[in-house]
């Protein structure tokens, strides 16, 4: 194993899934550290006290950090860089880094990253499934669920990592040497933590510095300010980019660098949103030197995506449920009632949660152009219906059979009715993937 020097003492702030993956990786080094965590009792407990290496547990808050005026803080994402305990430690000359920088210390080579607001576990994991039907193996990590510490380790000999980066994640990144680096797009998320628009925008930016390639969604190369000496390649739906959607005789193609693919309708993936996503995606493995041949136009038709993703969960009649709870942004459901361009009108939307601050005024606007209903559910559910206007018939529910059985009640009998909360779920449920299956879990329920 190669030899990791980091400044001690060694402290790891967040026992989640990143913080714990840290340790493991940590433990394997024989590297020791502490752990500090605002929880009293934090998720990943009982499995780090069982790592050697491991000293002492801080629980209860990060006061422990006060302590520090050298060494090395590895934060984990869901915790702020900016809280005046860590700023200060900063100050004090503390090396304040996340899971990637060391992800950076111990592999420079083979890897791709993928940020923006919505669309990147999409697209990382298409990457994969891509380069993996290219003959290439190929492994998902970061931001998707597995920590990438624990995939470097685990299957050090995969040619490709392709990693999904958070703007947490990338805030405390640093000498992340990524072969190619796509920014998917920009849209109001995490305020709450941010607080600006441009902040948000100054840690997606940080994918890009030491890539070797940078793929962006076209309209955003502007502001993305990326150095002119970087390889650029710009995907969407304007002609100037290399990689497009294009309409030919009344459908709409996938093109890149002038050469039709596929028409975007031979793509099982639902929505124009994913037609671009599998844009960038193509476009990750042409700027790695991967050939988008036949057997990856095949693999790509063939790609489904993951769950809670604009999912079709089930038809009744001409009526179709589709589950899109990982839409915890206004972009995410923007995306989701302008891709279902079919159904325009026809769309009963469920909507409601933890808005996290964000500006809803878009989401009015889409909610009243394309959608016949609205069924609040969740916290910040009256704000929506501010932003719809009186004019959408609007029911409330305080569950979720109660949502679908609301939303039956206001579909036509042809058309969609769509879970796409533009909100987190933490008000009610304990993540994204409980609040989908709970809409499953109802619309299976239904009588046919
Ligand atoms: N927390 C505390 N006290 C602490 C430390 C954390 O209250 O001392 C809270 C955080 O504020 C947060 C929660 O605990 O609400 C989880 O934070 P964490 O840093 O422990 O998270 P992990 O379990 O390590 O999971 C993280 C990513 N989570 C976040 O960035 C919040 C996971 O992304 C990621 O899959 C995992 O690492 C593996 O890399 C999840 C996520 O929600 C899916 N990401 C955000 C998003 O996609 O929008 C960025
Ligand atoms: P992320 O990992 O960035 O959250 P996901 O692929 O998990 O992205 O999708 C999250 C949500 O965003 C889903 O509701 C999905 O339908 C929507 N979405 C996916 N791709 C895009 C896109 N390119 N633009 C806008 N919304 C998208």
């Amino acid at each position: 194993m190669e030899s990791l020097v980091l400044q001690q003492p060694v402290v790891i702030a967040g026992l989640g899934k990143s913080g714990l993956a840290c340790a493991r990786f940590l433990s394997r080094r024989s590297i020791a550290f502490d752990f500090v965590d605002t929880r009293a009792n934090p998720p990943h407990l009982g499995e780090a006290r069982q790592l050697p290496g491991l000293g002492r547990c801080y629980l209860g808050s990060l006061d422990h950090i006060e302590t520090m005026n050298e060494g090395t803080l590895i934060l984990s994402p869901g915790l702020d860089p900016q809280l005046p305990v860590v700023a200060s430690a900063r100050e004090r000359g503390v090396s304040v880094i996340g899971e990637m920088e060391l992800l950076a210390q111990v592999r420079q080579e083979g890897m791709i990253g993928i940020t923006g607001s919505n669309g990147k576990s999409t697209v990382t994991d298409l990457t994969a499934h891509l380069i993996r039907a290219a003959g290439k193996s190929a492994v998902a990590a970061g931001n998707i669920g597995t920590p990438a510490l624990d995939v470097v380790d685990q299957q050090p000999d995969a040619d490709w990592l392709v990693l999904e980066l958070s703007s947490f994640q990338l805030e405390t990144t640093e000498s992340l040497r990524l072969s190619a680096a796509a920014l998917l797009n920009l849209s109001d998320d995490h305020l709450d933590r941010h607080r600006t628009m441009q902040r948000y925008l100054e840690a997606k930016r940080r994918i890009f510095l030491n890539a070797g390639h940078a793929i962006v969604e076209q309209r955003l190369q502007a502001v993305a300010d990326l150095p002119s000496s970087l390889a650029v390649t710009r995907f969407g739906d304007a002609a100037e980019s290399e990689f497009r959607l294009t309409s030919r005789d009344g459908e709409t193609w996938l093109v890149a660098r002038d050469k039709p693919l596929i028409p975007a309708a031979r793509l099982a993936l639902m929505g124009n949103h994913n037609a671009l996503n599998a844009l960038a995606a193509l476009a990750l493995l042409d700027a790695v030197g991967i050939p988008v041949d036949e057997k990856v136009l095949q693999a790509l038709q063939e790609y489904r995506g993951l769950p809670h993703r604009c999912e079709l969960v089930r038809t009744l009649g001409d009526m179709l449920f589709v589950n899109d709870s990982k839409a915890t942004n206004v972009g995410a459901a923007l995306a989701a009632m302008d891709g279902l361009t079919d159904y325009s009108g026809k769309i009963v939307l469920i909507a409601g949660g933890d808005s996290k601050g964000a500006d809803l005024r878009p989401l009015g606007e889409a909610i009243r152009l394309h959608c016949a209903g609205l069924v609040l559910l969740g916290r910040d559910g009256e704000k929506i219906a501010e932003v719809a206007g009186p004019d959408v018939p609007t029911l409330r529910a305080s569950d979720m059979p109660g949502a679908v059985l609301a939303a039956r009640a206001l579909a036509r009998e042809e058309g969609v009715i769509l879970l796409s909360p533009a909100c987190s779920s933490l008000d009610m449920y304990e993540n994204f993937e409980a609040r989908g299956d709970a809409f499953r879990a109802a619309v299976e329920q239904l009588p046919s």
